[in-house]
């Protein structure tokens, strides 16, 4: 039984084609349905014009515009939530002649195009994408087809688009644009947008499409020397035919133009998963997630939840080891200046990825098709980067399953004063490398691990059951068990408005309902064992080993996932294990298990 099956990997592609239109439904699409009607396949890609994208891994997102005047306040009031939306209905609800005013007083003249390259690079960033037209369709760029843009409607009267576009190619960056090319909320026939044009007169998506859309991007293809990226966005229910002219004639005008899977049908180069999160299993093929470094997008004046640079390294770590690159979002402000601590963040990010740029760019995924307990693994040739981001208290670093063999291990050190550290590889296919009590990185430390392949070769962990480590807690997600008499499912919500988050869970739970999980003990003893759910008023349940061992509680349930402590199981023998969990008792409609988690005893 192969329990990460990758013919699965549907269930965890959470497809982004339509995020909030009225109906606001969720598309779940398989990711033959995204490279289906490609004509280049993803191999061919990533010795062609994909390249530079494969092997880059990270690259800085933008999403500046005219909201980012308003900072996420309309009528001196915070609207909290995704910021490039204010003027939606769904938040602010402003009106299309009161937003175009804003331009009137939008004056960015803090914008330094070289500034912001720079920071991308010090960030050891391999390109930028930027909103050129956001769904509210104000062009930031100089456009001839629309007023409403930053060079006729604002006082600031230059084009920023340029300049960036200018400011990378020098530094020598990759450079693309981002275009909302269905919803346009001011322009007529546009989706969201006025029904009717200026003259009272009917429009319909078709208007909008040959007089705005179309010429526009062809504006971005030929304006701004060559470009590496067109990010189209929210295609919804865009006519076929509208994307496929738009994209053939981005094809023609661009041919290097790597496009991502938001265009629609199929079209793009590589597939664009997840959003604002990176996905728990392996995927194959070209593929990316966004991701931003507070909450919102675009800039908003409360929003100062900035990711780490630890959390950043780790989640970029975490997408490379998964097989994919990592976009990072940042907004500048109503003077075009990215906020101050996030760009710090980056910078320190930068420094990181200049001590051990080999872990990141041009690296390739890692042999387990998920995250491990302490951190991730990305790899090169006969290496595997160990990238530890909780580093073991005790001198001991555990690796499961490992079938290859290792011939040296090595705590890299910048300053070339590598360590070389012992390791046994037992018969279990456990490694234990024997390190020191200190990290030796403040952020996420690397061991560099030399295996035993020939060329072409791929290094191999086992794929059937999960490692149970005798020094930290394991975290056991409902999308590696394997499910009867419930339901399993992938479920998303939005946490503020526009923010988010996604969960795989297990609900419906009928009386014999059950998840069990394969794992790899790798020491006896006792465990607590928490688990991670939602539901109402209290439950019960049950969670049994293949050894006979129960631990059954009842416990509290919310609304919200929370970790409840059930009791202490035990492993009374290592190795190979299944470990089961039932709802036994309580309201199993809305019961919903997320996962389990199992921590260590040792004094
Ligand atoms: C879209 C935009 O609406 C948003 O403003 C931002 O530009 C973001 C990068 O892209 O938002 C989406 C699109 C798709 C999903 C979620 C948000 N999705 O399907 O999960």
């Amino acid at each position: 039984m192969n329990i990460f099956n990758k013919s699965n990997l549907s269930l965890v592609v959470f497809c982004l084609l339509i995020a909030f239109s009225s109906r606001a439904q969720v598309k779940t699409e398989s990711m033959d349905k995204m490279w289906g009607e490609s004509n280049v396949s993803p191999d061919a890609l990533k010795s062609g014009k994909g390249k530079f994208f494969d092997e880059s891994n990270f690259g800085m997102f933008i999403h500046w515009g005219l909201f980012s005047n308003l900072g996420g306040v309309w009528n001196n009031k915070t609207y909290y939530g995704i910021g490039e939306w204010i003027m939606n209905p769904r938040m602010a609800g402003i009106p299309v002649e009161d937003y175009k005013q804003i331009a009137n007083d939008f004056n960015p003249t803090g914008f330094d195009a070289k500034k912001i390259a720079q920071l991308a690079k010090d960030a050891g960033m391999k390109y930028i994408v930027i909103t050129s037209k956001h769904h509210e369709g104000f062009a930031m760029f100089d456009s001839k087809v629309s007023d409403f843009n930053i060079v006729d409607a604002t006082p600031f009267g230059r084009d920023p688009m340029h300049e960036l576009a200018d400011a990378c190619h020098e530094i020598g960056l990759g450079f693309g644009f981002y275009y909302s090319h269905n919803q346009d909320w001011t322009a007529p026939g546009g989706k969201g947008g006025p029904k009717t044009d200026e003259n009272g007169k009917e429009a319909i998506f078709k208007d909008y499409f040959y007089n705005k859309c179309k010429p526009q991007v062809k504006e971005i293809c030929t304006n701004y020397g060559d470009i590496d990226f067109v990010w189209f966005d929210t295609p919804g229910d865009m006519p076929k035919e509208y994307v496929e002219e738009l994209a053939a004639m981005v094809r023609e005008l661009q041919p290097k133009v790597m496009m991502c899977s938001r265009v629609g049908y199929g079209l793009g180069d590589y597939a664009s998963v997840g959003d604002m999160e990176v996905p728990t299993k392996r995927i194959e093929g070209l593929w990316e997630t966004c991701d931003t470094n507070n909450d919102s997008w675009s800039y908003a004046w409360y929003d100062n939840n900035f990711k780490s640079p630890k959390v950043i390294l780790s989640r970029l770590l975490e997408t490379v080891a998964r097989g994919g690159s990592y976009l990072f979002n940042v907004g500048p402000n109503e003077l075009g200046i990215v906020p101050e601590i996030g760009a710090e963040f980056l910078r320190e990010t930068g420094k990181w990825l200049k001590r051990y740029p080999q872990v990141v760019y041009d690296a390739g995924y890692s042999p387990w098709d998920y995250k491990l307990p302490w951190g991730d693994v990305t790899t090169k040739g006969n290496k595997m980067y160990l990238a530890v981001s909780e580093w073991p208290t005790d001198g001991k670093l555990y690796l499961p399953g490992l079938k290859t063999k290792i011939k040296s291990a090595k705590i890299l050190n910048p300053e070339g004063r590598d360590q070389k550290i012992k390791f046994k590889q037992g018969k279990d296919n456990w490694v234990t490398f024997n390190v020191p009590f200190k990290a030796p990185d403040h952020l996420i430390s690397i061991i560099e691990v030399e295996v035993n392949i020939k060329k072409g070769e791929d290094i191999i962990a086992e794929d059937t059951a999960l490692g149970i480590y005798p020094n930290t807690r394991t975290e056991l997600i409902t999308e590696f068990g394997t499910v009867s008499n419930a339901t399993q499912a992938n479920k998303k919500w939005m946490e503020k408005f526009g923010e988010w988050k996604h969960v795989n869970q297990v609900g419906n739970w009928e009386e014999n309902g059950q998840i069990s999980w394969s794992i790899d003990v790798k020491k006896a003893g006792y465990y607590y064992l928490d688990l991670d759910y939602r539901g109402a008023d209290r439950l019960v349940w049950k969670t049994t080993t293949d050894e006979g061992i129960i631990v059954q509680n009842q416990q509290a349930a919310t609304e919200k996932y929370v970790f409840y402590n059930m009791g202490i199981l035990e492993f009374k023998t290592p190795g190979k294990h299944t470990i089961t969990t039932t709802l036994v008792e309580g309201d199993r409609k809305t019961a919903s298990l997320k996962s389990i988690a199992l921590r260590p005893i040792n004094d």
